[in-house]
């Protein structure tokens, strides 16, 4: 098939489009739903959806039904889609160019171009940002002052990042690496590949890929690499290097080294740069210089085939990469004080699990058997709490003892993993809790979290969080920073306060292992742990794939020099409900 390519950026972009006419038009909702889960699933592909089509595949991708399959044919075939450009004929363009902004969705798009009249794409967000500082905004029906500042704020934002390319997450770029192992080990003359940078410390986000490849023949390595079907531009190629631009937008850096000197290659590039220039430094007080061909004494170098030997020529013990970002490891390794950081074996239970009871997909018993096949030894059934205020007490209270039934009866019935029920309960912006006392009070386990009004200022969300941390019943506050990478800050509460009432209260924080969250961030992870404060690791899964996101927050965890004696759900079950107060 020849068709126009169209990279994955853009075609979810003209699919978000479509999504917000269908919005404005109030298209069937099931099939908005349909799309917004098709949008979502393209948006984290790291494969080209333009190759999936022209291979005839796009069909396997999970979510895509033949609807989308047939637009997007019609897209890479011809450039357009025709339901879609008559879809939006009558809507003012200007609104699609405000999509981006930070707390704008389609209605508020549509109002704000039909109102100052935006009807074309060109120079629309300057437009708006000047009817904004004209206070124009802010008299249009449901906007208001605060609204009004926050898409000052968004527009004047989006500028700024627009030449910021985005960074990708852990686990796109894991399987982008898994991708280049699979390609690379086809060369005979490979024997390593070992992905370092920011990759290999485990960093949240990964800005590009750094590959050091040791082999015997790097002339036909580098030519085999450059056979790599997903390549779209070679930037740069030399004899031992070549930099290159994925079709996903990716770029990748190889380096060939000899396996002799592969280790002194790993360690400089595996980084980070403030790691590299300490240690530096401090080999230079002992009379050494560092590259990434080795170490040269007295004029001499000498090379390293792996990093152990490196590090012991320095007088230190590795460093484990997760450590390696400038943050006092090197004074740890210097006294051999390291911590014995936790690690992903030692987890045996995960206690913040949805179902399609809330906003999950699949069913209890579904998880309950994925957290069986994971070896846990008990998992906890935490779905947001039902709203007493729109379905009625009644209701709820039919509800919490249906799911409570249901959780019996799948303990009565096997030996192998225990369920534990509670909620997920949002602290509400009056500092109450979703869910009254008297039904919190029987949960096994309560956790808290805030889902709304994230920007209040820094003594309000203090005082929310406190003030969940005072209710006898709480066991957990959920991603306790609100953060959601590539999207927003999140909250900025007065941390040793949280961290105290914590402490006092012997109240858990969780460290939620979602991708996009990975909250508490490992900076904060570090410091919880020197003030006392217990922490727990949880997938916060919605689906039973999710629950192998676990491995990220044990990776943030460690990257936060925690042990396992700080991360709870490394206890076994009779100590781990001790700790929570269960039974
Ligand atoms: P990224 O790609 O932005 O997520 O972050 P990194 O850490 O992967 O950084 P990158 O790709 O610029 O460089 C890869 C590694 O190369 C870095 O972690 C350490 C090493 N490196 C880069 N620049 C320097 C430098 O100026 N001095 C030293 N000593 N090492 C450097
Ligand atoms: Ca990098
Ligand atoms: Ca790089």
């Amino acid at each position: 098939m020849e068709g126009k390519r169209i990279s994955n950026n853009e075609v979810v972009k003209i699919l978000e489009e479509i999504l917000a006419a269908m919005e404005i038009k109030s298209a069937n909702s099931f099939r908005i739903r349909a799309y917004q889960n098709a949008v979502s699933i393209l948006d984290n592909l790291t494969v080209s959806i333009y190759d999936l089509w022209e291979n005839k595949k796009l069909q396997e991708i999970p979510g895509v039904g033949p609807g989308i399959a047939a637009h997007l044919n019609e897209l890479f075939s011809t450039g357009q889609v025709a339901e879609f450009e008559q879809a939006k004929e009558d809507l003012p363009e200007g609104m699609f160019e405000f999509l981006e902004l930070r707390g704008v969705g389609a209605k508020r798009a549509f109002k704000l171009a039909s109102a100052f009249k935006i009807n074309s794409r060109e120079n629309a967000r300057e437009r708006l940002l000047e009817a904004g500082e004209a206070g124009k905004i802010r008299n249009l029906e449901g906007f208001g002052e605060k609204t009004e500042e926050k898409i000052i704020d968004a527009i004047k934002e989006q500028k700024k990042s627009k030449n910021e390319k985005q960074r990708m997450l852990l686990t796109h770029a894991e399987q982008i690496v898994e991708r280049i192992k699979e390609h690379m080990v086809k060369c005979k003359e490979v024997k390593e590949v070992v992905a370092c940078g920011s990759f290999r410390r485990r960093n949240p986000t990964v800005g590009d890929l750094d590959i050091p490849i040791s082999t015997t023949n790097p002339e036909k390595a580098i030519k085999h690499f450059l056979k790599f079907d997903e390549i779209l531009e070679v930037v740069n190629q030399g004899e031992k290097k070549a930099t290159v631009i994925l079709k996903n937008d990716i770029q990748v850096d190889i380096y060939m080294s000899t396996p002799e000197a592969f280790g002194s290659m790993l360690q400089y590039f595996t980084g980070s740069k403030q790691h590299n220039i300490l240690l530096r430094t401090y080999a230079l007080s002992k009379g050494m210089s560092l590259s990434e061909y080795g170490i040269k004494k007295g004029g001499k170098l000498k090379e390293y085939a792996n990093e152990e030997d490196f590090y012991k020529e320095l007088g230190l013990p590795c460093i484990v990469p997760e450590l390696r970002n400038g943050n006092y490891e090197i004074e740890a390794a210097k006294e051999n004080k390291f911590p014995k950081l936790i690690t992903p074996e030692d987890i045996k239970g995960d206690i913040h699990v949805h179902t399609e009871l809330s906003d999950g997909v699949n069913t209890i018993e579904e998880m309950v058997e994925k957290a069986k096949a994971l070896g846990y030894e008990y998992v906890g059934i935490t779905d947001h709490a039902p709203s007493v205020s729109s379905r009625g007490m009644g209701t709820v209270l039919k509800m919490v003892s249906d799911t409570r039934k249901k959780i019996e009866e799948i303990n009565e019935s096997q030996k192998d993993i225990k369920v534990l029920f509670g909620y997920e309960v949002n602290i509400l912006v009056d500092e109450t809790l979703g869910l009254p006392d008297d039904i919190l009070k029987d949960l096994d386990i309560v956790i808290a979290g805030i889902h709304a009004a994230f920007d209040q200022d820094k003594g309000k969300i203090t005082a929310r969080y406190l003030a969940a941390l005072n209710n006898p019943y709480v066991d957990v506050l959920s991603h306790p920073a609100g953060r959601m990478i590539n999207e927003r800050d999140g909250t900025d509460p007065d941390w040793r306060k949280v961290f105290d009432a914590a402490r006092e209260s012997n109240k858990i924080l969780e460290i939620n292992a979602q991708p996009d969250r990975l909250d508490l961030p490992d900076d904060l992870i570090k410091e919880a742990i020197e003030w006392g404060v217990k922490l727990i690791i949880n997938s916060d899964a919605h689906a039973l794939e999710q629950m192998d996101f676990m491995k990220y927050g044990v990776f943030n965890a460690r990257r936060g020099w925690a042990e396992s004696k700080d991360i709870v759900n490394t206890l076994p079950y009779k100590e781990f409900v001790k700790e929570l107060g269960i039974g």
